[in-house]
Parts: C-alpha cells; sequence; structure tokens
C-alpha cells in the first residue's frame, strides 16, 4: 500500500522513525507498517496494530486521503482483533464506485467492498491493485495508434470484430505492435471487465487513469446459449451495461489485460 499513495514526510526515510519529545529530542530507529526493516531484522508488529493499519489507510482513502498516516487512530480495542478480523478486512470485491445515495441500505449509502485503488506504472499499463490485473492505460489502442488495423464497419473507428479483437491482441503478443513489455496479453473476460467499471462515472464510467475509454469493449467470453457460440459479452463502459453481441457483425473496441505475479511476491 505504501506505493501506492505517498506517505508523510516523516515516515519517507526507510527505518528511521524520529520523535520529538518534550524537553529535547530522541531519535528512535524502528521499522513501521509503512516501512519496514529489510528482512532478517526483528519487527514484530501486534495483529491490532496490523489490524489498525488495514483499517485505519481503508478508511482514510475512501474518504479521499492521498496519504496515509501508520498511526492507530483509536488505538487497541479493548477486545483486541483476531486474525479473522483481519482476513475480513482484506475485501477483494470491490466496491461499486458509486456515490449516489437516494435511501438509507442503497449502495451509495452503504457504500460496501474495497476501495479500487489504481497504480499507473507509467509505462503505458494500469495495475488494478483491488484484482491483480495489468490493464493497458490506452482504451482505444486500434484507434488511437493503429486505425489501419480496422478496416471493419466504419473504418479507422476502433471498433472492430470480436475475431479481429483476439487477432489484434496476438499482434501485441507477437511483437508486431506496442506491447509494452510484456507478451502475455489477453481479452479480459466479462468478470474481469466490468471490475473495471466505475458506477460512481459515467461517459466513460472508468477511472480517468485510464485515456481514450470509449462506449463499448469486446471480452474473451462467449455466450452459452447459442448455436455454434456467435455471440460474445460486451460491456459498456459509458454506462457499466453488458450486452451479447454477434461476434462477426458487430464491432467493439479492445483494451488488453494481463495477470501480474500474485500480492506478496517479487512484483511488489
Ligand atoms: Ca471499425
Amino acid at each position: 500500500m505504501n506505493k501506492t499513495y505517498s506517505a508523510p514526510i516523516k515516515y519517507l526515510v526507510p527505518g528511521l522513525f524520529i520523535l520529538i519529545a518534550l524537553g529535547g529530542i530522541s531519535l528512535v530507529v524502528a521499522g513501521t507498517l509503512d516501512n519496514p526493516n529489510p528482512p532478517g531484522t526483528s519487527d514484530l508488529f501486534s495483529l491490532e496494530e496490523i489490524y489498525q493499519f488495514i483499517y485505519n489507510v481503508d478508511k482514510q482513502i475512501r474518504q479521499g486521503a492521498t496519504s496515509h498516516t501508520f498511526l492507530p487512530e483509536n488505538g487497541p480495542s479493548p477486545t483486541m482483533h483476531t486474525t479473522t478480523d483481519i482476513y475480513n478486512l482484506l475485501q477483494r470485491l470491490p466496491a461499486t464506485g458509486c456515490e449516489s445515495s437516494y435511501i438509507a441500505g442503497d449502495d451509495g449509502n452503504l457504500r460496501r467492498g474495497a476501495t479500487k485503488r489504481y497504480r499507473n506504472e507509467l509505462d503505458g499499463t494500469i495495475l488494478d491493485q483491488n484484482t491483480g490485473l495489468l490493464w493497458v492505460q490506452n482504451g482505444d489502442m486500434i484507434g488511437t495508434l493503429y486505425p489501419n488495423f480496422d478496416q471493419d464497419g466504419v473504418s479507422l473507428d476502433g471498433n472492430v470484430s470480436w475475431p479481429h479483437a483476439l487477432a489484434f491482441v496476438e499482434k501485441m503478443n507477437d511483437g508486431t505492435v506496442v506491447n509494452y513489455g510484456y507478451k502475455d496479453w489477453r481479452l479480459p473476460n466479462v468478470m474481469e471487465l466490468i471490475s473495471l467499471v466505475d458506477y460512481g462515472r459515467y461517459k466513460p464510467a472508468a477511472n480517468p487513469v485510464f485515456t481514450s475509454i470509449g462506449d463499448e469493449y469486446w471480452t474473451s467470453t462467449s455466450h452459452p446459449n447459442y448455436a455454434e457460440s456467435s455471440y460474445s459479452y460486451t460491456v459498456v463502459m459509458k454506462e457499466g451495461l453488458i450486452n451479447k453481441r454477434a461476434k462477426t457483425n458487430y464491432y467493439a473496441k479492445v483494451i488488453a489485460v494481463r495477470n501480474i505475479t500474485p500480492i506478496g511476491e517479487t512484483n511488489y
């Protein structure tokens, strides 16, 4: 989490916590949950500290903070928290982003789910820290970079057939078009693509960290109930709808995705 949101200056010195005490300055050298000491050292944190860290950081981010503080706001609770409590805090299904509330109990009122977290990798890709998926930042690679690839329907507008959507991703993987250094791009499935929708936004219903987001996108998911599986699902990024579309007679945009190393391993 410390890579996503800038930490206060006092936490930017790794392993060094400067405590200014009344009557003098004392220097305390210790790791923090923001900046732990390196492997092999002996930082120890209580379950309560870890619980408070996750809870408070999530709350601060949800309230719009661009930085977070390490120290618990309220100190240990009377009952203390358990590993189960910590697990329950680590919600994996992201919140919708909806902030419009019309009655108690609606989504905009409850806002359940994990706060959406994106990290701009500054190399043309965006990491979704909720799902661990790496997305191409440019929501219209064909239309903006390779318009001549698109001879489907209205030429050059970036909307292509499903077979051509798959073919474009393959061109990324064989290096004949930009691939941002990776060769394992794929068309997202419908669950993955719907996870990009931000229901607090419209036209497009996506976080503005992405660029050139168009109206409708192909997924890799085929409809199960049509002869020859001739329909695939699309996601309307304009407002978060799912459609079924004829694979060869409908034209939509392409955004590619790939999996990254799971949280806790080398990429973090
Ligand atoms: Ca087209």
